[in-house]
């Protein structure tokens, strides 16, 4: 073997282990939740919505579907932390929240989780961000943050 080949895969083998120890660092040690994905063969729920669990924890059930997010427009107090759930009713979709981490995909069957505090308040945009068919466009939410 050559030793720039050597060289590059030497590089790599460190790369990837420096990416899985930054990955492990930001779950384990910083607490950040990385979505999750629970498999099923049916949705998990028929229609969206949100739920006050607490003074300052929410849960909101969100839908996916041709061509709009459901619930549309959520409210919400500053400093709320929310369990957010995820499904489609149809094709595959993505989900933005704008200016937060929240980057999921709505599959079909599945149901994706990700847990996220709004400690800023404003209004957060959400974007399908997978081309899903001719309405993808008008596909987008809101969450105001009060
Ligand atoms: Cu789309």
């Amino acid at each position: 073997m050559d030793k720039y080949e050597k060289r590059v895969l030497y590089t790599g083998i460190v790369l990837m282990a420096i990416f899985l120890g930054a990955i492990l660092y930001s779950s384990k040690v910083m607490g950040d939740d990385l979505p999750e994905c629970l498999p099923g063969d049916a949705l998990a729920y028929d229609k969206g919505e949100v739920t006050q669990l607490d003074e300052k924890t929410y849960q909101i059930k969100y839908i996916a579907k041709m061509w709009a997010f459901e619930p549309r427009v959520v409210e919400i107090p500053r400093g709320a932390e929310v369990d957010i759930f995820l499904t489609s009713k149809d094709v595959v979709h993505g989900f933005l929240i704008e200016n937060t981490t929240v980057n999921m995909m709505a599959v079909y069957g599945a149901l994706n989780k990700i847990t996220y505090r709004f400690d800023k308040p404003g209004t957060y945009r959400i974007v399908c961000h997978e081309y899903c068919g001719v309405g993808h466009q008008d596909m987008a939410g809101v969450i105001i943050v009060k």
